[in-house]
């Protein structure tokens, strides 16, 4: 069987290929964390770039936990395979422009430095901007990168790209943070700049049988393909210090402001997302387009998104909201690109302030009560309890959800482990008394009834 490199592309016909000579490639960026999300979204975006004919923007990959991408992409030429599939088909491309792959911290810094690179985007998932570590960290890295950059007084853009509201600014604050060399922090700030940007299109880890059906359509083999939906959305805050790929040649939109748009994708798509994970894990459901099927559970999510995150909701000017709301739906009912909820769920006290705690606290403020949304965090919290008690029936990755699977081992009453979580952990700041006494009761309720019963009677239609 062939395996994909180079001298496969000139021979494939049901593939879209590189329409630019690769060796004529210029290096211009240097992406952190090159998972399946990036090479199915920034990438592809990318590759629309350089098939218009910019060749300046060639990628080299940064990999820093791990080689398996590098290993797996460096006997192919750095070549992969996009398959985007929904229900009526699949198209498949082969994006040219990944040039190299780095997965020591020294030679990334020294990549980053290099003042031929004018843009660093970043995937760290939204756990990596927590992480502080000097060395060890993507804020780490790019302090050591930018260090040495400044003495070449080449502007710099690093833009990224995860699931956090305000993610280009939490991630220039965590870099400033590190800044401690004479005049380093005054040159960021003035040389470096750390756009915002949302990034939507779901795709979910692929498996061994996606690398099956890969082969079988195409005739050969690719040891890291990705599976993604046809749908790709990406708004950028025109916000760069030097240039930049012309991004809207595939599709992106740059504005002034990205903050409504990336608001509006946590609290609607994401939410839904971890709440459909959530309540279907308990229900069994081992995917989310089997969630969403689930009438008792597509109706929940319409009204906690229709009931409660809305009205808190500032959404983009001229986006319809109910439409969104009716395409998030579908596309999580698309069953060929199928999202198991395990991963869905995974670091969930990492998603959850972003994808809940805002509209909560909206709600809070205003003296009034969430209920479908506190029923999702006491899901999360069974979710936990479950995979504490008994890992074999739910288990899902988070290890910052530690401290509260701790607590689960030594709490028996409802009421007292919600009040214990929020004060002996620090995932739940801020939550008033009356919300957590109501959270109690519906933490005791849906342990003793189970999910159907307990979201039964919030549902109003
Ligand atoms: C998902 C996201 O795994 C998750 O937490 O909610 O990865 C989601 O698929 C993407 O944000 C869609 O753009």
């Amino acid at each position: 069987m062939r395996r994909l490199n180079s001298s496969l592309l000139a021979q494939l016909d049901n593939v879209r290929v590189p329409k630019y000579p690769r060796d004529r490639l210029q290096t211009g960026m240097v992406h952190i964390g090159v998972g399946a999300f990036h090479r199915a979204h920034q990438a592809t975006c990318t590759e629309q770039v350089l098939n218009e004919g910019d060749l300046r923007w060639g990628t080299i990959g940064a990999s820093l936990r791990t080689s398996t991408v590098r290993d797996a992409l460096a006997p192919q030429d750095y070549l992969y395979t996009v398959c985007a599939r929904d229900q009526d088909g699949f198209e498949m491309q082969i994006p040219g422009g990944l040039v190299n792959m780095l997965t020591d911290a020294t030679s990334v810094i020294a990549a980053i430095v290099d003042p031929k690179v004018r843009v660093v985007t970043v995937t760290i998932t939204e756990k990596g901007y927590r992480e502080a570590n000097r060395t060890a960290s993507a804020a780490g890295i790019l302090v050591s990168a930018l260090a040495r950059r400044m003495e070449t007084r080449a502007p710099l853009s690093i833009l990224s790209c995860d699931n956090l509201t305000g993610n280009g600014q939490i991630l220039g604050e965590s870099v400033l943070a590190l800044c401690d060399a004479p005049g380093l922090a005054s040159w960021v700030r003035d040389q470096v700049a750390f756009p915002n940007s949302m990034v939507d299109r779901i795709t979910p880890r692929a498996t061994a049988a996606d690398g099956e059906w890969l082969t079988a359509v195409t005739g050969y083999t690719d040891a890291s393909p990705v599976v993604c939906e046809t749908y790709s959305e990406w708004v950028i805050e025109d916000d760069f210090r030097a240039d930049r790929p012309e991004w809207e040649a595939g599709g992106a939109t740059l504005v002034g402001d990205v903050a409504p748009y990336e608001r509006a994708k946590l609290r609607l798509l994401n939410l839904s997302h971890s709440l459909l994970a959530y309540l279907g894990l308990l229900k069994g459901c081992q995917t989310i387009h089997e969630a969403v099927d689930d009438a008792l559970l597509r109706a929940f999510a319409l009204q906690t998104l229709d009931g409660e995150v809305m009205r808190h909701l500032e959404a983009p000017a001229g986006m319809d909201v109910n439409a969104y709301i009716d395409s998030v739906l579908r596309r999580f009912a698309n069953d060929a690109v199928p999202y198991r909820t395990a991963q869905v769920a995974s670091d969930g006290s990492h998603k959850l302030p972003q994808r809940i705690f805002p509209t909560l606290k909206a709600a809070w403020a205003k003296g009034g009560a969430a209920p479908c949304l506190e029923l999702t965090l006491c899901a999360w919290l069974q979710t936990l309890k479950a995979s504490a008690q008994d890992g074999a029936s739910i288990a899902y990755d988070d290890p910052g959800a530690e401290p509260v699977r701790e607590l689960l081992r030594t709490h028996d009453d409802p009421e007292a482990l919600v009040q214990a979580v929020a004060r002996d952990t620090a995932l739940w700041p801020e939550f008033p008394e009356a919300a957590l006494l109501r959270m109690g009761k519906t933490f005791a309720r849906l342990t003793q009834v189970g999910i159907d019963a307990a979201l039964a009677p919030l549902l109003t239609r």
